[in-house]
């Protein structure tokens, strides 16, 4: 369990307010850190002014470096929403990005977040899947990203809670109020799962925009990622006419990314790809519409974050997941805005390195 401390434990004598005002990863409001000392400890800690979490110094010192990005999966039960960031977590840990892009890492930010990050590496590796995730308001898994090519570095802030919350847009406000702050909305969609996706896809919307109001967040401030996940099992319904996404699907991303030149573009013909698969395959003309009017734009990809179809909930083979960089590339592509890119490709080039 993650430590806090109640205001009575600190010190007052050495409060002391800092900075200009920050997102808060757990309250999710913009406030001002305290530095304050817990009784009886040598070192200070910093704890929301609102909500008295206590917030990882590297967060707080760096926050100007590494802006905070919120990943938040939406989307209903089994899914595979708590799978899909398992499998991302073994990616960067596992895999061998860091060999392929020089300035490369990640980094957990505390705890909770250090235990998440290798907990679920670890699981995958051996062959476990993660349990299924409880309905409350979650904590984020805070991860430095340093050296992702062509973008800027920054704080994932990744959220995920029980796909219940997402089936009504009461159960979204009271325990997935983190969709508020995402600048990007990132809906997991496992298609073999819907019994009619033209349905399904547009009740999960529609109920995201509801919740979103509810909480004040407004859609038309947000992009939208699609993303369909366990790829692996659509082979059929991608035979013949859609077997581009197939190839897309079996040469993986981490290979792909070695040379990250052209990726982006690779990631925008996909999307485009699926979009058409959207209308044409799935017929979830409705969907498309909604999304059109209410997001500030609209993105897909699809992911197979096992890479084969689990039995008696574990892997029979090894976990070989399958463009699950996709979805976070897309979000952190959106999250930034042009100057702030700018900014980026300029400071490398000052240092003299060339993405
Ligand atoms: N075939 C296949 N099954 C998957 C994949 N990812 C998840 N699953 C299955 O879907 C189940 C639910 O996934 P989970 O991530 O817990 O769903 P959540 O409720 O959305 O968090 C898992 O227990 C797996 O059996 C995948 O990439 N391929
Ligand atoms: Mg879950
Ligand atoms: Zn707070």
């Amino acid at each position: 369990m993650p430590v806090t401390f109640s205001l009575s434990s600190y010190d007052n004598s050495s409060l002391s307010e800092v900075f200009t005002p920050m997102l808060c990863p757990f309250c999710l409001a913009d406030v001002k850190f305290k530095q304050v000392k817990p009784t009886g400890k040598l070192t200070s800690i910093y704890v929301c002014a609102e909500c008295n979490e206590q917030t990882p110094a590297l967060y707080v010192q760096d926050y100007r470096k590494y802006r905070p990005v919120v990943i938040s999966a939406t989307g209903f039960r089994q899914h595979g929403k708590t799978v899909y960031f398992a499998a991302l977590f073994y990616t960067l840990k596992k895999l061998t990005l860091a060999r392929d892009w020089p300035d490369f890492f990640t980094m957990g930010l505390n705890e909770d977040s250090l235990d998440t990050v290798y907990g679920n590496a670890r699981l995958l590796e051996g062959g476990a899947l993660p349990d299924s995730t409880p309905k409350n308001f979650p904590r984020p898994t805070m991860v430095r990203a340093e050296g992702v090519p062509t973008h800027p570095n920054c704080t994932l802030l990744f959220f995920d809670t029980g796909g219940e919350c997402f089936e009504k847009p009461t159960q979204l406000v009271q325990f997935a109020g983190f969709v508020r702050r995402a600048e990007t909305a990132m809906l997991l969609i496992s298609i073999p799962d819907l019994e009619d996706p033209r349905a399904g896809m547009q009740q999960l919307l529609n109920t995201y925009i509801v919740g979103l109001h509810e909480l004040g967040g407004r859609p038309e401030n947000q992009h939208l990622i699609v993303v369909y996940t366990k790829a692996d099992q659509l082979a059929q319904r991608f035979a013949r006419r859609w077997a581009d996404l197939t190839s897309y699907l079996i040469a993986g991303s981490v290979e792909d990314l070695a040379k990250p030149d052209g990726y982006m573009e690779r990631m925008r013909r996909i999307s485009d790809r699926l979009l058409a698969f959207t209308e044409q395959e799935l017929q979830a003309h409705e969907f498309m519409n909604a999304a059109e009017a209410n997001f500030k734009s609209i993105s897909f990809s699809i992911i197979s974050a096992l890479g084969t179809e689990p039995q008696e909930g574990r892997l029979a083979v090894a976990i070989v997941p399958r463009r699950i960089l996709d979805p976070m590339l897309w979000v952190m592509e959106k999250s930034f805005s042009g100057s702030e890119r700018l900014f980026h490709r300029w400071m490398n080039w000052l240092v003299g390195r060339n993405d």
